[in-house]
């Protein structure tokens, strides 16, 4: 490629952000996906990635891999945060959240964390194209939702990195075959990283050509008005939760059981 050219002429706005945070909102906002560092040490990582392992052995004890793989369900750790310490950490990293609070104004929270495996040579249940908050076809000017992978693996064109469609979450519908055979894009990211995506951009997991597993975690935060995929403050202890955790967590957007209770929660504000 030929030097982008640094001069410009017409212009009355400009965006100018300061940190590598704004960087990435910018780059989300206008072409819908952003990597960032989670600002993880070598040994975090790979305490992340031991712990990723235990926690998916003991999750097919508890649920049986025979059941898993019935309802394609193997290949997926359903709310790992509230079964290892690790993953309760993870979604509250701090990198992770300053950009959830610039792209969502407002408040948000944590509507699941899923552990994915993108096993070596086979398919799995997120491969297919897919906007993570399906069946929308609606355009907003600020995300409602966003989702954010962390890498347990290095994500390679070779095992399967997540593909995207550039910019897609500024249009309704999904684009014909041939867009998406010009346009579509392979993101490659470090172990450590965090691939940020507006929900509404649509992606799928490559095919893993490699021998070994490509392991991710995502996230889905939202505006607190959709629901949790699971509830999460009813699986895990809010003991040790500074205030802002249990308001990601949703602890404060637990639906009232009856009008006496609704009025209850007012009384307290
Ligand atoms: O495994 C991947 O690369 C894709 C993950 C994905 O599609 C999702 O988290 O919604």
């Amino acid at each position: 490629m030929n030097s982008i050219p640094s001069k410009s002429y017409g212009i009355l706005q400009q965006f100018t952000p300061t940190s590598i945070i704004d960087e990435a909102a910018e780059q989300v906002a206008n072409i819908g996906y952003a990597i960032l560092d989670a600002g993880y040490t070598a040994s975090e990582i790979q305490g992340l990635s031991e712990a990723f392992d235990q926690t998916h052995q003991r999750y097919i004890q508890t649920y049986g891999e025979s059941d898993l793989r019935k309802f394609n369900e193997l290949h997926t750790i359903r709310s790992p945060l509230t079964q290892a310490k690790p993953f309760l950490d993870l979604a509250l990293n701090k990198n992770l959240l300053s950009l959830v609070k610039k792209l969502i104004p407002g408040k948000f929270i944590l509507n699941q964390q899923n552990g994915i495996i993108n096993p070596p040579q086979e398919g799995y249940n997120q491969d297919a194209w897919h906007r993570d908050l399906p069946y929308q076809h609606f355009v907003s000017t600020k995300p409602l939702a966003v989702n954010v992978v962390y890498c347990i693996d290095d994500f390679t064109n070779e095992n399967g990195a997540t593909f995207v469609l550039p910019a897609s979450h500024k249009s309704e519908a999904f684009p014909s075959e041939k867009y998406i055979s010009n346009n579509a894009i392979q993101v490659e990211a470090k172990a450590g990283s965090l691939i940020v995506l507006d929900c509404m951009l649509f992606h799928a997991g490559g095919y893993n050509k490699t021998k070994s597993a490509r392991r991710a975690v995502n996230h889905v935060f939202n505006i607190p008005y959709f629901k949790q995929q699971i509830n999460i403050p009813k699986n895990m202890e809010s003991g040790d939760l500074s205030d802002e955790a249990r308001d990601i967590l949703g602890y404060n957007y637990l639906e009232p059981a009856s009008v006496s209770e609704y009025l209850s929660q007012r009384a307290e504000k």
